[in-house]
């Protein structure tokens, strides 16, 4: 958005519900009347709601549903985690736009999208985005790790999102080993971090985030598996009808808490937020297949270790750690 454009949001913001003399708005913005009304219809294009008066200005009714910076800043508490914005409207993947960023490019940069029309999951399978139903962002981070534990931050991020969903939207959710977050059997997230590094460097590393947050229904292969936030509040909170879930409160407390925990991993408090995850997982004490390149085998979910690896039991007794991102784990009844 130009910078006018911006500064007069911020004034309307300010003034939300009276009206602001455009005389004000023409001195603040050091421009004439004419311009005022251009960046007015600017803003109305956008979807905000902005009543016009002679003799009164211009007065601020409703923001639309966009996860602009300017939406989401208010309910921002990082230093640094969200606070280099980068949005678009329709991106191929923001992952992919995530690991373009230049080198010089601050840690905790995010890139936010109404809609994808590439999503990625992992190993090559599609996530889908539809405009303007979820949260689908990517934060670039540097931090001072190996490349083997990159996977790490997929943990630190389920975290975040679970808690989010939690404090945001009143619902509890829970964390399928390594990188989904669940409702009632179904996924209503998934996290892909992807990692650019030397051989014992990192350069960074992007976590990807995909939340459905709007969706009211999925396409015929997803309908079984996939939720969202607002078919399951609908469900567990009948009375609560106070239309869409509230996207830009969600996107910031996934960066708030995200902050939190990220601050604490790069002091080493890993083993701490794995404790807090294997209390929200679904999969420890489940049957699963691990699958591996040709093949796998059933075992059962017995514990997440302090590496985050899943540790499963054999048939034949014995145990086995997995390690996030060489194998998948799915679940043998229903799907987690
Ligand atoms: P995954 O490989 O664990 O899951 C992908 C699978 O999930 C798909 O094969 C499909 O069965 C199912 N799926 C696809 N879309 C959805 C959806 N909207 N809701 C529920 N299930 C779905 C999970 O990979 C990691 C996904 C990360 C997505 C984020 S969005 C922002 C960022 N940019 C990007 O391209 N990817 C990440």
């Amino acid at each position: 958005m130009a910078q006018e454009t911006n500064l007069l949001l911020k004034m309307l913001k300010e003034n939300k519900g009276a009206y602001v003399s455009g005389q004000q708005i023409c001195d603040r913005m050091g421009v004439s009347r004419t311009a005022v009304w251009k960046h007015v219809n600017v803003l109305r294009e956008m979807g905000y709601v902005i009543e016009s008066a002679t003799k009164k200005g211009y007065m601020l009714i409703k923001e639309p549903d966009i996860l602009i910076y300017d939406e989401v800043e208010p309910y921002l508490k990082t230093k640094y985690i969200g606070r280099n914005y980068f949005y678009f409207n329709t991106v191929g993947s923001t992952n992919t736009q995530a690991k373009a960023l230049p080198e010089n490019t601050p840690e905790g940069a995010v890139v936010v999208a109404e809609e994808q029309t590439a999503g990625r999951g992992r190993t090559g399978r599609a996530w889908v985005s539809p405009k303007g139903q979820g949260i689908w962002m990517s934060l670039y981070l540097k931090p001072d790790i190996t490349p083997q534990e990159a996977p790490r931050l997929t943990h630190v991020a389920a975290l975040a999102v679970a808690r989010a969903i939690k404090s945001a939207v009143g619902i509890s959710a829970g964390i399928k080993w390594p990188n989904d977050i669940i409702i009632d059997g179904k996924k209503v997230c998934g996290i892909l971090t992807e990692l650019s590094a030397e051989i014992d460097a990192v350069n960074s590393v992007v976590v990807g985030i995909g939340i459905n947050v709007n969706n009211e229904r999925f396409p015929e292969g997803l309908k079984d598996v996939a939720t969202s936030l607002l078919i399951e509040r609908k469900k567990t909170m009948p009375n609560q009808n106070d239309g869409v879930v509230d996207r830009k409160a969600l996107l910031a407390e996934v960066l708030n808490n995200f902050e939190k925990l990220y601050e604490g991993f790069l002091k080493g408090d890993f083993p701490d937020i794995i404790k807090d995850c294997k209390k929200l997982s679904v999969t420890i004490g489940r049957p699963v297949r691990v699958m591996e390149k040709g093949g796998g085998f059933d075992a059962l979910a017995v514990d997440i270790d302090d590496r985050g690896a899943l540790i499963v039991k054999k048939q034949d007794g014995s145990t086995e750690a997995v390690i996030a991102g060489e194998v998948s784990v799915r679940g043998v009844l229903g799907y987690v």
